[in-house]
């Protein structure tokens, strides 16, 4: 991957893309279409305002194209050129147009079990060759595993490694991910490693075969306690009719102990995700909770309500001093 370090303009992201819209906000940028002015070919560009970062949140920006750029597989959104200019950065990456995972999921005439482990599958592939490699994302989250294009053979990728780190045996001890979706090891304040992925996986399994979340909280203290208690349910009658099999893999990743966790290897052999025995069975109700609960994540995050993951930190230290 090519690195500029950008001193004058002729060598500035803007003399050699142009820039068409804004198609997302992630955690630490906005991500615009692009195109390349020699090629005509069209990109994303994810773009960082270093003001309103610290030294250690660009540090970090460095480490995610340090490690996108060593990244190589085919559900992984890849990343060719960063540009580092004075006051931005700018990451251009392969473009994906065919949207969210979520939103293609309501767009389907048919929704079975088949279909929700055929689409997550791949994903679980990504995070065992990220983890094969040492890389942990951290911040695994329907808003991060995007289609490739709208057509047929549009593919799912994973996006987002803003959060990701080179994973040693050390355990890791920043609290960050996404309040929702994030390991009760992260809440504690505990050390954490990649199980983390894992438990995220569990979550995103659990939302797409009943459309509403396995915690889920009118509060963040609330909503802490369940998740580092562990507590949810396969909820009456929504879970009724989904197979013991679907449930076997959410209740392996959902351990709070991080040590019981089944892990990417484990899944891909788990005979819900192998696949040749799942419900083909419509669930159109399914799908419709999927689209409210879409509905409502667009609201949270336009809205005052939504937590920036980066912010997690913060609200753990405030409760601790009040503590
Ligand atoms: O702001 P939203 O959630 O709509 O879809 C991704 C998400 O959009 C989009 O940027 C936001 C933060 O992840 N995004 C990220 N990488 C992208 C890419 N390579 C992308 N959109 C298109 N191509």
């Amino acid at each position: 991957m090519a690195y500029h370090r950008v001193e004058t303009k002729e060598q500035s992201m803007r003399n050699f893309y142009t820039l068409i819209e804004q198609i997302g906000e992630g955690t630490f940028g906005k991500v615009f279409r692009a195109v390349n002015k020699a090629t005509g070919q069209e990109y994303a560009i994810k773009s960082i305002d270093k003001q309103t970062l610290s030294q250690d949140e660009i540090n970090s920006m460095h480490l995610e194209v340090e490690i996108i750029s060593q990244v190589d597989h085919p559900n992984i959104v890849r990343a060719y050129e960063f540009f580092d200019e004075p006051k931005t950065l700018h990451v251009v990456m392969e473009i994906m147009l065919g949207g969210e995972v979520f939103e293609r999921i309501v767009e389907k005439d048919h929704y079975s079990e088949q279909e929700a482990a055929w689409t997550i599958r791949p994903v679980i592939d990504a995070i065992k060759y990220c983890h094969d490699m040492g890389i942990v994302h951290r911040d695994i989250k329907p808003e991060n595993l995007l289609y490739s294009s709208f057509d047929m053979d549009g593919i799912v990728k994973v996006t987002d490694f803003g959060l990701a780190r080179f994973y040693d045996d050390d355990l890791m001890t920043t609290a960050c991910g996404t309040p929702s979706y994030v390991a009760p090891e992260i809440l504690e304040g505990r050390g954490y490693g990649l199980e983390v992925d894992y438990w995220s996986i569990g979550v995103i399994v659990y939302t797409m075969l009943c459309g509403f979340l396995p915690f889920n909280e009118d509060t963040n203290e609330a909503l802490f306690e369940v998740i580092k208690t562990g507590q949810y349910e396969f909820t009456s009658p929504y879970w009724d009719n989904i197979s013991e099999n679907a449930k076997d893999l959410i209740r392996r990743c959902l351990k709070v102990n991080p040590k019981e966790r089944c892990t990417a290897q484990q899944m891909m052999n788990h005979p819900w995700i192998v696949g040749t025995n799942n419900p083909q069975i419509n669930m159109p109700d399914v799908a419709n909770k999927i689209r409210e609960y879409n509905a409502r994540r667009k609201f949270k995050k336009y809205g005052n309500t939504a937590i920036a993951s980066n912010r997690l930190m913060s609200i753990i230290i405030s409760k601790r001093n009040q503590g």
